[in-house]
């Protein structure tokens, strides 16, 4: 649309972070062109520390120099900001809300066990529970849907990313299988119907290179 390519969008992030990620999508989906600035989250910039002082983690979108953190909190920013492309929350308050409802149980409930999958006995255990109780609550709420959103994708969608790409590839490299077919019929479907979709084609990282970067990264010790 007119006038946005004047407007000075950048993202402070790194390709293999499914939060990164997340904005990416909701950026890509509204076609907003921005600059990604790749920070190391082990050795972080003066500017991201000056943009996100509160948390000091990426990422952070800068619109025309008025910063921005917390993924959810920029894709509803990024969707309120540029009418032009795929609307990601929905109009109706009630669906709204639902939206934002089963957004906030996604981050809650599993991103965070992306960490603890990665430990041992029992907390692995504890945490392999936790996982499989949520990924049983999101195989119920995809009955009789293609996404978390409906018909097309949308804020819940955007922030399970991480189930929709990265989930498979830390069970591939800690060597644990949680999510089976068997079990999770829709949610598999889910994982196809996402990562074929047209716009996680152009906004997804490669499968194969971020199975490089957890390979080198997270490894268990054994
Ligand atoms: N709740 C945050 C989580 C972001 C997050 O965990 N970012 C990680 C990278 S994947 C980070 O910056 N870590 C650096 C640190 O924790 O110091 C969001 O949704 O934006």
């Amino acid at each position: 649309m007119a006038g946005y390519e004047e407007e000075e969008v950048k993202l402070f992030g790194a390709w293999g972070s499914p939060f990164s990620s997340r904005v990416e999508i909701a950026l890509k989906m509204k076609g907003v062109k921005y600059q990604l600035i790749e920070e190391d989250t082990g050795n972080k910039s003066p500017l991201l520390l000056k943009y996100n002082p509160v948390h000091k983690k990426i990422p952070v979108l800068l619109h025309n120099g008025k910063p921005i953190a917390e993924s959810i909190v920029i894709i509803e920013y990024i969707d309120d900001t540029w009418k032009s492309g795929t609307p990601i929350l929905p109009q109706h308050p009630h669906q709204r809300a639902m939206a934002r409802f089963w957004a906030k149980y996604i981050d809650d409930k599993l991103v965070p066990m992306w960490k603890s999958i990665r430990s041992t006995g029992e907390e692995q255990e504890q945490a392999t529970k936790e996982t499989e109780e949520a990924l049983r609550t999101l195989e119920n709420e995809l009955q009789g849907k293609k996404f978390f959103g409906g018909e097309t994708i949308g804020l819940a969608d955007i922030i399970a990313n991480f189930l929709g790409l990265w989930f498979g590839i830390l069970e591939e490299v800690c060597e644990i299988k949680v999510l089976t077919q068997d079990k999770y019929p829709r949610i598999h479907q889910w994982i196809n119907e996402y990562v074929e979709s047209s716009v996680m084609k152009t906004s997804l990282p490669k499968r194969s290179e971020l199975l490089s970067l957890f390979q080198t990264y997270f490894k268990p010790t054994k």
